[in-house]
């Protein structure tokens, strides 16, 4: 299987080199947040009282690039135990610049990744953000983000409702680091 590199992916981490030193400084304190990490509980934690009720992402991790400057991946799954469908409309990474919520296809053995605005789960169907499939493309990674961190991670409803977690930062091995980077 050969990867096939998007141009317009190719052209941002060509660019990212530049902006992660201005965004460096925004970065979050690595004491905050691990002191805040075992309360990965969506629904119950105290730092973010406008929680989605029934709402909880779990599993939370995000991959680092094999290539410094290069963007990252978020993977989790979010479901809920009760209620109406939700349509998840956006995902912020504390410490990138930006995330973009993507979707990997492979048609005749052919991969090929897409951006989408928004991503639905029900009670009976929970999002499973996960490698060739849905995923998080985070760019311009502040320096911060190291391997065995943690980071807030917010995700935002159609409804307007929030769940903010935390997710382990981890390195990527390298076939990993091929699926969904094409
Ligand atoms: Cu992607």
């Amino acid at each position: 299987m050969r990867p096939i590199r998007s141009t317009a992916i190719a052209a941002l981490a060509a660019t990212s080199f530049l902006a992660l030193a201005a965004c460096s400084g925004n970065a979050p304190a690595p004491d905050a947040s691990s002191s805040a990490a075992a309360t990965a509980g969506a629904a119950s934690d105290p730092l973010a009282p406008d929680n989605a009720p029934h709402v909880s992402v779990n599993d939370p991790v995000i991959k680092l690039p094999t290539v410094a400057g290069n963007p990252g991946v978020l993977y989790f799954t979010i479901e809920q135990d009760a209620g109406k469908p939700n349509t998840l409309v956006a995902v912020h990474v504390d410490g990138a610049e930006r995330a973009e919520m993507h979707e990997t296809k492979t048609e005749n053995g052919v991969s090929s990744m897409g951006r989408v605005e928004s991503v639905e789960f029900s009670q009976e169907k929970p999002a499973e953000f996960k490698a060739g499939g849905y995923h998080v493309m985070l760019f311009n990674l502040a320096s911060t983000m190291k391997a065995g961190t943690d980071v807030e991670v917010t995700f935002t409803l159609a409804n307007g409702d929030k769940v903010s977690t935390f997710a382990k930062v981890q390195e990527t091995g390298a076939m990993e680091g091929m699926m969904d980077h094409m």
